[in-house]
């Protein structure tokens, strides 16, 4: 064994994890590891705002499926991820994030740029740590990288005192990672699926609700296969939007507050409710008195304390997602199955609302989001911002394949749109990646673009400019007798020369055909381009369920 710095066994175990890129900014705390990274093959890709770093991380980690790592220094540096780190934390990604601290000597006196991290994202995180003994890099590096990315993942914080990075130690890369009761369960036990399979075969209406849990775990073939076998209608949660494609026939879209009709309408009919890896958030169930009032519910999911928080199961399965589905597709091929008597049929019933004859040709949101889709191959990656824009591209986006739907569905953090679309062009630099916003979340991380061109990672930012905070507005409009407040942006600043200073090529189509061709250059095109349309600003996103309604009460613009 050789004696090594702290930075450099930290470097080194990262390597040796496979990281290719560190996002993130430098500051006093840092100065040691940022010096040993200009020898590493590491990639760091230097930020202009922590937080767009650790959005970056975070979009990294859910298009590559390994960890996103952010580097950030203590103090400011420190506090400013604190929106990433929980904005991952809700939508289960694996991001670790590293932050620079005070030397032990220091910690406690209310330090220059001293900052109780640990304390601060203890709520935040599924684990931090701080490391007082070089000795113990390696091993607190690759328990982050494993707890993150394992189980349910989640954000990881791990914290270096400068000390310790600057301190020798001896360099054990092959520190064995046990954790004492940290045992996340990925085979589902037989016996439960035994009795899942009977209830599932017998049902008369069966449905399924797919969540991110689907796409976290790879397993949207399975998902899909199992609908087929099932011919069950299929929703999703907001995350786990693309777990079965979008144009699939048995495909009910998502379900909840602004889900589609087929959804709404045939989830609170099912008798058998089949739900994989989704929590039941408050946005997909609605009023829960109104959620599948007549199902048994058989929820599957590799986080046990999730089964039961919100919906009472009647079948608690836990595992992981894929493998839950294999061992209940290979149950199920050996059953005789009850004839659904023509159940999924009625989801063309429904089809009629969302579809494009509502939109007519002009320039509308939905017709934007629909040139998008058209623009890009299947394997495109789309992330979206937070605000009515997002919930049209929930709408009317259509995924083709798992994985492809970027976007913040637990913490709903404006401002992730673009950074994560910038970390998602890092981990996949062959595919085309396109950031949906709004002006309110475009105008709170835009500074970002200039990574995106001075790093070389070309995207296409869609902003959706209405001139308001639109999904605020729209609840203004529609419960606060239309009496705006705290919305209004009608700014001077002119998005599309502002991108232009940083660097991007941008335009502001005024047309749908306009707009259809500058997206087929943009997304050809090796650099980043923002297109700004300037979208209507009383357009309201519909169908949508009223704070605290049932699934079935939907409003709609008729
Ligand atoms: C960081 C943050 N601040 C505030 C909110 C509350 N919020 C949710 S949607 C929204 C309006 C978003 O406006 P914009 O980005 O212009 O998108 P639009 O709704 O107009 O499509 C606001 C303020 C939030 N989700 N995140």
């Amino acid at each position: 064994m050789t004696k090594t710095t702290g930075s450099r066994a930290y470097i080194k175990t990262l390597e040796n994890e496979g990281v290719t890129h560190i996002f993130g900014i430098t500051g006093a705390a840092l100065i040691p590891i940022c010096d040993d990274l200009l020898d590493s093959k590491i990639r760091y890709v230097p930020g202009v705002h922590e937080q767009g770093s650790a959005h970056m991380a975070d979009g990294y980690a859910r298009v590559s499926g390994k960890p996103g790592v952010v580097q950030v220094t203590s103090g400011p540096g420190a506090t400013n991820i604190v929106t990433g780190v929980a904005t991952a934390q809700l939508d289960s990604s694996p991001l670790v994030a590293f932050t620079g601290q005070v030397s032990m000597n220091m910690v406690g006196t209310d330090a220059f740029q001293e900052v109780d991290i640990i304390g601060v994202t203890a709520s935040i995180t599924k684990w931090n740590y701080q490391v007082r003994d070089p000795a113990m890099i390696p091993w607190a590096v690759k328990a982050g990288m494993h707890i993150s990315n394992t189980g349910r993942k989640g954000a990881v914080l791990i914290d270096l005192p400068k000390n310790v990075t600057q301190e020798e130690a001896e360099f054990d890369y092959d520190v064995k990672v046990e954790l004492e009761g940290y045992r996340p369960v990925i085979q589902p036990d037989s016996k439960e699926i035994d009795i899942a399979v009977k209830m599932i075969v017998n049902a008369k209406r069966p449905v399924i609700l797919a969540g991110g849990g689907v796409i976290a775990s790879g397993a949207g073939k399975e998902l899909t296969e199992l609908a087929e076998l099932l011919m069950a209608p299929t929703a999703t949660s907001l995350m786990g939007k693309g777990a079965i494609a979008s144009n699939h026939p048995l495909s009910l879209g998502i379900c909840g507050m602004h889900g589609r009709h087929e959804a709404n309408y045939m989830v609170p009919d099912a008798d058998v409710l089949l739900v994989v890896g989704s929590r039941f958030s408050d946005r997909t169930t609605g009023s829960l008195a109104g959620f599948a009032p007549n199902a048994k519910v058989i929820h599957m999911d590799i986080d046990k304390s999730e089964i039961d928080k919100n919906v009472d199961a009647i079948i608690r399965v836990v595992g992981d997602a894929k493998h839950v589905l294999v061992a209940l597709i290979k149950r199920i091929k050996a059953e005789r199955l009850a004839n659904p008597n023509g159940w999924h049929k009625h989801i063309e019933e429904f089809k009629q609302y969302c579809e494009p004859n509502e939109y007519g040709s002009g320039l509308n949101t939905p017709n934007v989001i629909r040139a998008i889709r058209e623009a890009l191959p299947s394997d495109a990656i789309v992330t979206t911002d937070v605000g009515q824009h997002q919930m049209f591209a929930a709408l009317h986006y259509d995924v083709l394949e798992p994985g492809t739907f970027l976007t913040s569905g637990g913490l709903g953090t404006m401002g992730w749109g673009l950074p994560a679309a910038i970390g998602a062009k890092a981990a996949a630099p062959d595919r085309k990646v396109v950031a949906i916003c709004g002006d309110g979340g475009f105008h709170m991380t835009e500074n970002n673009l200039t990574v995106a061109v001075d790093e070389d990672f070309p995207i296409t930012v869609v902003v959706l400019n209405n001139r308001l905070l639109g999904m605020v507005a729209q609840w203004q409009r529609l419960f606060m007798n239309g009496r705006l407040a705290a919305v209004d942006r009608n700014y001077t600043v002119n998005y599309t020369e502002l991108s232009k200073t940083y660097g991007a090529h941008a335009v502001r189509p005024e047309s749908m055909s306009e707009i259809k061709s500058e997206l087929r250059r943009a997304v050809d095109a090796d650099y980043s381009t923002v297109i700004e349309v300037l979208s209507d600003p009383n357009e309201n996103v519909y169908p949508m369920i009223p704070p605290g309604m049932g699934l079935k009460d939907i409003l709609t613009d008729d």
